[in-house]
């Protein structure tokens, strides 16, 4: 699981000293509420683009999902808003086949990417998925950060090694997460996540800490929230 002390405010980070356990802990624990209000809020579709042109023009800070075909992306932006159905899902990939967008609460936009991979080469990303993703996710000046989701299972791809290069090339701070943690074991689990964290390391545009989630069991969940919130509006 994501280890929550690793993570501190930046106000921590440029210089105030944590004295004690119990103060961090109640920074904490004012993340997660921060977290679990803003995502306690209405969250609604409101356009879905299938072309650069037609994106809904800049506004709130974005979010976007980002990960192989199947890797859980509807699945986690469900998972967050506590909507079952909110972002279609299905056990076949390429479900999701335009940028969805999902206003929460007035303070956050999600959205919900087409997933890559899925009868693709890793040369072929950059012809392909590189096309309009690429471009939304270079040019886009309210994009705060790309949740890239790889999947607790799943060997890391080259496809997955493309994006992040493409990602690290526009300087856009991406966050790795791991899905379906529900579907390993624990030690396995450990390793997949000690794994993801020497990938992360090795990236400069990448965010170091990593969310090991399961949309099915709720693992992670609060933490995640707890770490967009911090991007809100
Ligand atoms: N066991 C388990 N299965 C999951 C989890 N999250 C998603 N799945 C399953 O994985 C499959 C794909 O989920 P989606 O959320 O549609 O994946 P996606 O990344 O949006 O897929 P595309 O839109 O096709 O790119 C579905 O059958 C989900 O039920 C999870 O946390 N645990
Ligand atoms: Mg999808």
């Amino acid at each position: 699981m994501a280890d929550p002390a690793s993570h501190q405010p930046a106000q921590a980070e440029s210089g105030t000293h944590l004295s004690t356990e119990a103060e961090q802990q109640a920074l904490r624990a004012a993340a997660l509420e921060a977290g679990r209000r803003l995502f306690a809020a209405e969250c609604t579709f409101f356009f879905g683009a299938q072309r650069l042109e037609q994106l809904p023009p800049p506004g709130l800070p974005e979010i976007a999902f980002a990960g192989r075909s199947n890797v859980g992306k509807s699945s986690l932006v469900n998972a967050l808003t506590g909507r079952n159905s909110l972002a279609r899902t299905s056990s076949q990939p390429g479900r999701t086949r335009q940028l969805n967008f999902f206003d929460l609460g007035g303070r956050l936009v999600l959205v919900d990417m087409p997933g890559y991979g899925y009868a693709q080469a890793a040369k072929d990303i950059k012809a392909d998925w590189q096309g309009m993703m690429f471009d939304y996710l270079r040019g886009r000046p309210t994009l705060r950060r790309v949740v890239l989701l790889l999947d607790s299972r799943i060997e890391f791809k080259p496809s997955d090694a493309a994006v992040m290069d493409l990602l690290d090339q526009a300087a856009v701070t991406y966050q790795l997460v791991l899905t379906k943690a529900d579907a390993v074991k624990p030690a396995a689990l450990a390793k997949k996540t000690q794994a993801t964290a020497d990938i992360a390391r090795a990236h400069p545009a990448a965010h170091p800490e990593i969310f090991v989630t399961s949309a099915e069991t709720g693992l992670g969940i609060p933490e995640l929230r707890g770490e967009l919130a911090t991007l809100a509006a």
